[in-house]
């Protein structure tokens, strides 16, 4: 219930403020930390400058260029503020990868950080629809006409009247396969993550502070480090190019209380833990993006005393759907959906599947899923359902339980082998830094199960190591699912949120 004019951008700033959290901090990056007051004198300086200078009209696409900083923070809060719908985009993409979000999101205008721009005016050289560029300080040492021009706007701005139902942002996903698309969320849709999962899952009070390594333009990231937070009136933390070392150390200075991170990221803070690193303040350890394998869970559970949240989002739900909670988590299981949101499992024709029944994951819920003019909307949203590309399976009390992205189910010599069960049983092993198992083809079994890995510090890959994985693996789980042939790897090809881009191992990069 939300009212019908909503801005998400005023909700995450000037009614903060008018709430009573002005002179709390709330955001902390490259050195400094601005007060809920300060962030929305910025938001709506800036905002000022969007409208009165660069002729940003409500409606217009803004593009959003920068790694993860309270500069990039305020930037698309005055975006929103002005009424323009925002897309978030990853420090690292080139050219040729914004020029095709431009002309998708026919985006007119343009903030990147300063030391970001090479990329950026390339691509804006040969744009039919990128009208204006400018770079701000990343740095917040406010160097930049930007910046200097905000400077002299007064702190007071009347955000534009949004409808709840306008849309704010686009959030693109490169996905695993390769193709991207845009998804569009509505200013409402903002408030529903943090009122609903953030709120239900994660109890998240003033006194949190937040810390993680997701990309701000990814959701996940801008979910879990900066609504969640600023909906809360909580701190968050942000690292440009963060790394479980430097994790350890904000979680160690600022006594965060709250990670997102992936599973990869939570096996090294385990084993700096061993070296005496203090997580103590933590109080929850969310995990996505990649499956969570078990050990880890255990590990982290047997350890800090507190169980690891897994939970599963798409870009196209905005955030989190389904996930476990503190007070009923399992290992190996993705949990029950949030509240607000429906899963189930289907056959390819919709039809619902008995629980214990591998099929396809569906799910509808009030975020999702809207593509921006993508004939894939027929194909991915069915009868109101998203189907999300992966497996997954419900058992009889309702928890569902992740199988394999569709992609990567293999079938070898009629057997179906879920990849992330081989990669799960491999990761349980020391030796093993990541992993990422594909079906690679075969002429006697149509597949053979590959495994592509990075081996931990201190091992090197032999052929006596390949066969002691592939023992263990025998051994662990179903011995026809062991990896037929090992690899090993200096790096796994990722996205730059993340998450392991086997379609490019499958394509043998
Ligand atoms: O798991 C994901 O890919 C995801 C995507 C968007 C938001 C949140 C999550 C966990």
């Amino acid at each position: 219930d939300y009212p019908d004019f909503l801005n998400a951008g005023v909700e995450l700033t000037d009614a903060m403020v008018a709430k009573g959290f002005g002179d709390h901090v709330a955001l902390i990056g490259n050195g400094r930390k601005r007060t809920y007051k300060e962030l929305t004198d910025w938001t709506n300086r800036l905002a000022r400058v969007l409208v009165e200078d660069l002729g940003v009209q409500p409606g217009n696409r803004v593009l959003i260029r920068s790694a993860n900083n309270p500069a990039m923070v305020a930037c698309w809060l005055a975006a929103m503020k002005a009424g323009a719908v925002v897309v978030n985009t990853m420090p690292m993409l080139r050219a040729s990868e914004l020029s095709a979000i431009v002309d998708k999101a026919e985006i007119s205008h343009a903030l990147c950080d300063s030391r970001l721009m090479e990329e950026m005016t390339n691509c804006a050289e040969t744009s039919d629809y990128l009208r204006i560029v400018h770079a701000f300080d990343g740095t917040q040492n406010h160097d930049s006409e930007l910046d200097r021009m905000a400077l002299e706007k007064p702190v007071r701005f009347d955000a534009v009247q949004t409808g709840r139902d306008d849309v704010a942002l686009l959030g693109f996903t490169s996905g695993t396969t390769g193709s991207p698309k845009a998804t569009m969320h509505f200013h409402q849709d903002l408030m529903i993550i943090a009122d609903g999962y953030a709120k239900e899952i994660l109890g998240v009070t003033p006194e949190d502070v937040f810390v993680g390594s997701p990309p701000l333009a990814f959701t996940f990231g801008l979910g879990g480090l900066a609504i969640f937070p600023l909906r809360f009136g909580a701190t968050a933390t942000l690292l440009e190019n963060a790394s479980p070392t430097n994790m350890i150390d904000i979680i160690e200075k600022y006594k965060a209380t709250i990670c997102f991170t992936a599973p990869t990221a939570y096996r090294a803070m385990l084993l700096a833990m061993e070296e005496g690193a203090d997580l103590s303040s933590l109080r929850v350890a969310v995990s996505a993006g990649e499956t969570l394998p078990a050990p880890v869970y255990e590990e982290w559970k047997a350890k800090t005393g507190k169980p690891m949240l897994d939970g599963i989002g798409a870009t196209e739900m905005l955030h989190i759907f389904i996930s476990n909670r503190f007070d009923d988590s399992r290992p190996a299981c993705t949990g029950r959906p949030v509240t607000g949101y429906e899963a189930r499992i289907v056959d390819d024709n919709m039809k619902e599947l008995p629980d214990g029944e591998v099929g396809r994951l569906a799910v509808r819920g009030p975020t999702g899923c809207r593509y921006l003019s993508d004939d894939r909307q027929k194909a991915y949203v069915r009868e109101g359902w998203n189907l999300t590309g992966d497996s997954f399976w419900r058992d009889t009390e309702g928890y569902f339980h992740f199988t394999a992205r569709n992609d990567d189910m293999i079938v070898s010599a009629g057997y179906n082998i879920a990849g992330p069960e081989v990669e799960a049983a491999l990761l349980a092993h020391e030796a093993v830094a990541e992993c990422a198992v594909i079906g690679a083809p075969d002429e006697a079994r149509g597949h053979v199960v590959e495994a592509h890995i990075v081996l931990a510090e201190g091992f090197s890959g032999s052929d006596e190591m390949r066969k002691v994985l592939q023992d263990h693996v025998k051994s662990t789980i179903a011995p026809y699912k062991y990896p037929r042939s090992v690899k090993f790897c200096p790096s796994l090809p990722k996205t730059a949120s993340g998450k392991i881009q086997r379609f490019q191992l499958r394509e043998g990069a």
